[in-house]
């Protein structure tokens, strides 16, 4: 295993962190790769979170009146400084998260992509023109700059999540203070060097217009309660977010919730099975089960069940486990022995619900020894038990049956999660019936399309438990600002709305 660790080294060097700044410090961090120790990083003071959010607030002051499409420079350099990091921080994403090669990649990217399109929408801060009732007035809407963004996010998208709410708060012109998993600080200092390097080139930026916070639970928490802190975004269980939201919302602060899902897919008896088939195993299996979109539920006509299950567990069984950076491994380790053991929990508890099982054991061989490589398991339900509606952050794939259409939509909704759903038919009625308003009550329904690996350019998050939140693409933006509604009069009358006299 030395090898890794030096190229571990070398990635973390290549991204700008010191020996120094990963030594003697109380955050031990262990890769999921191997068990090796990445770094012992520096935990921020509770005494300092005073001068941050002074700091933050400050650099809002200067930021908020900076032009749009000059904060959206910003971005662009980020976006530059990113695609010149990208293997290494790819890399790190891996040995911090335990993600393959192409997963960490991608989540790179997908930090590209979001700068972009937070580049173009830098100069599309759109407000409305309205009619007003009266004559000689205009009537129509500003979009401001809201204030310090609080971002919580979680180890399994270690820096894609903190990209999206940075790049759109940014160019919103609210500066972020970044609060990432105690799992995942080694990315999180990483993006900070890459965002400082785009400063630097930007020239005139305030400073602290990036802080981040490396520890527990309880800098999050003093986030969270800061009234100079007045939009919170957090991604994570819905156990934290429902600890977050009250806090938020007695102080008037508003919150942007991603947390848990249990997404399903609907395999229709006209279903392209070979298609349906590769869907199911990225999204059931890809990331090792640890994405919020994770493919969890497989709700299939009985009619093609038992081929389908029969295909999937062909599929399974040449999947390869083990070293995420080793060329060819598909599935990587859970993040730690607290996740493996979850799994094997949840396994436990589906079969006493009347569950039969296939895979799920722990893998020793030919894995690095010191990681949590588990093979994914497929879980055949008679019923959608208490087990089956809880998240349970592992490679496990609950399949149940359905004879009617209505009956597979009663199951999709009947879990407390709303996050990401999808149907495979070539029925068009199914499909419509699907995205209709009888249809998935998710944030994200698809068709013919697994239920993870979304496009930044769309909306991201859920209903329900999921927290209601919309992150990334489309007009999630609005969520960053405050919305000013104008009435001018540019008449020599005074008339009041709704035709009320008020004469004096
Ligand atoms: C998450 O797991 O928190 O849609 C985010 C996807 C990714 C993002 C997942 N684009 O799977």
């Amino acid at each position: 295993m030395k090898d890794i660790v030096m190229t571990a080294e070398t990635t973390l060097s290549n991204l700008g962190l010191t020996a120094a700044e990963l030594t003697g410090g109380t955050l031990k961090i262990h890769s999921p790769i191997d068990g090796s120790l990445l770094g012992e990083v520096p935990e921020t003071p509770a005494a300092e979170m005073g001068a941050i959010l002074a700091k933050s607030k400050a650099a809002f002051t200067a930021w908020r009146t900076v032009p749009a499409p000059r904060r959206g420079e910003l971005i662009r350099l980020l976006g530059e400084e990113l695609r010149a990091a990208k293997d290494d921080l790819g890399a790190l994403v891996s040995w911090e998260a335990g993600k393959i090669t192409s997963e960490g990649l991608g989540e790179v990217q997908e930090m590209i992509d979001i700068c972009d399109f937070a580049v173009g929408l830098s100069r599309q801060l759109y407000g409305l023109t309205i009619a007003s009732e009266r004559p000689g007035h205009r009537m129509m809407e500003t979009w401001h700059p809201a204030g310090p963004v609080g971002v919580i996010t979680a180890f399994n998208f270690p820096v894609a999540v903190w990209s999206w709410n940075t790049a759109l708060a940014l160019v919103c012109g609210d500066p972020v203070i970044w609060k990432p998993s105690e799992k995942s600080p080694l990315t999180a200092l990483a993006c900070q060097k890459i965002f400082e390097r785009a400063v630097a080139r930007f020239g005139d930026a305030p400073e602290g217009l990036l802080q981040t916070l490396i520890g527990g639970a309880d800098l999050g928490k003093a986030l969270v309660e800061s009234e100079d802190v007045p939009i919170i975004s957090a991604t994570g269980s819905t156990r934290m977010g429902r600890a977050v939201a009250p806090i938020v919302a007695a102080r008037f602060g508003k919150c942007i919730l991603e947390l848990g899902g249990n997404n399903a897919m609907i395999v229709g008896p006209s279903a392209d099975l070979e298609m349906a088939v590769r869907a199911i195993v990225f999204s059931a299996v890809g990331t090792a089960g640890q994405r919020c979109t994770t493919l969890r539920r497989l709700i299939v006509h009985n009619s093609i069940k038992d081929d389908l299950v029969a295909r999937l567990k062909k599929a399974y069984s040449g999947l390869p486990i083990g070293n995420p950076l080793t060329d060819g491994t598909l599935i990587g380790p859970l993040i730690d022995e607290a996740s493996g053991a979850a799994m094997t929990a949840a396994l436990e508890a589906a079969k006493a619900e009347g569950g039969t099982v296939h895979g799920g054991a722990r893998v020793t061989d030919r894995v690095p020894a010191g990681g949590v490589y588990m093979e994914p398991a497929i879980v055949e339900m008679p019923a959608q038990s208490e087990t089956v509606k809880t998240e349970t952050f592992a490679p496990i794939l609950y399949v149940m049956g359905y004879d009617d259409f209505s009956g597979a939509l009663e199951i999709q909704n009947n879990v407390p999660q709303g996050l990401s759903s999808c149907v495979f038919t070539l029925n068009m009625r199914e499909a419509e019936q699907f995205l209709s308003a009888a249809g998935s009550d998710c944030g994200i329904a698809n068709v013919n399309i697994g239920p993870s690996g979304a496009e930044i350019g769309g909306a991201f998050g859920g209903e329900k438990e999921t927290g209601g939140g919309r992150e990334s693409g489309s007009d999630a933006w609005k969520a960053y600002m405050r919305r000013q509604t104008n009435t001018v009069n540019y008449s020599a009358e005074l008339p009041l709305a709704q035709g009320v006299k008020f004469d004096i």
